[in-house]
């Protein structure tokens, strides 16, 4: 993790924990939630050189609540599943819709359920990609539960993260909420077939985007209409 990416993580840490925890256990806290951030990064790092040595790619998509996770992936496995053998796991508190849904285009999935959990940790993708014969695989995709914040937290372990928000959410929620875009490779808004309709400013937040950091790719998407979903499988180098 770049240098001032650990200073903003500890930073937030801090604050959760000023918040948070009695003055006399706050090192603590701050202790442990280190701690468990390590052990994460470390099973991540395992569960990356797992992926490559299989030859897979692999695709962490994160993003709001009905941002359109789903449907872009549910379009993406539809241009790909005839050159590619896909896995989706998806990561929800509760239900296998996204799963059931995925399932219809071409691609394998699984549902995690985490229940009380707002994020998949890297221990979620660990244990299923230990129990899966990987050779049967050519790219994963995992879509974590709907949340802009927590899954900051945990990395997968996976190639590349994207991070999908919506213009439905309005033109401040990237700005709103930095760290995912900060350590993402691709910054997609998706539903840009509503854009006139809602008054959305698009500009605003791909600046937004590429202020936060200078590296991401930023794509505009339709699901529906389709718009650049060439763009995002090319940016997926599939
Ligand atoms: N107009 C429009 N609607 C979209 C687009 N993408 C998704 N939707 C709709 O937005 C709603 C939510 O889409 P999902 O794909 O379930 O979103 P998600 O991000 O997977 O949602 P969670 O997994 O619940 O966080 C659905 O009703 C979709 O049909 C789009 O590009 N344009
Ligand atoms: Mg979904």
């Amino acid at each position: 993790m770049a240098k001032q990416q650990e200073d903003n993580v500890k930073r937030i840490q801090e604050l959760e924990s000023t918040n948070l925890a009695r003055d006399e256990i706050r090192d603590e806290v701050i202790e442990t939630k280190l701690k468990i951030q390590h052990d994460n990064e470390l099973l991540a790092k395992k569960n990356h050189e797992t992926l490559k040595k299989h030859g897979i790619k692999s695709f962490d998509i994160v993003g709001a609540i009905g941002a359109g996770k789903t449907a872009l992936l549910e379009r993406v496995c539809e241009e790909i599943s005839s050159r590619y053998k896909i896995l989706v796991i998806c990561g929800d508190i509760t239900t296998r819709v996204d799963a059931n849904r995925i399932e219809e285009h071409g691609a394998e999935t699984i549902q995690i359920n985490t229940g009380r959990e707002c994020a998949l940790n890297a221990y979620h993708v660990y244990q299923i990609i230990s129990n899966k014969e990987l050779k049967d695989y050519d790219v994963i995709f995992i879509e974590n539960v709907g949340n802009l914040i927590c899954p900051s937290d945990f990395i997968l372990g996976t190639d590349k993260r994207i991070t999908i928000v919506s213009v439905t959410e309005g033109e401040w929620v990237i700005e709103k909420h930095p760290m995912l875009f900060k350590m993402s490779d691709i910054a997609v808004i998706n539903k840009i077939d509503l854009t006139g309709r809602l008054g959305t400013n698009l500009e605003k937040m791909i600046q937004d985007a590429k202020k936060l950091n200078p590296d991401i790719q930023v794509i505009p998407t339709s699901a529906k209409t389709r718009e650049n979903l060439e763009i995002l499988i090319k940016a997926l180098g599939l």
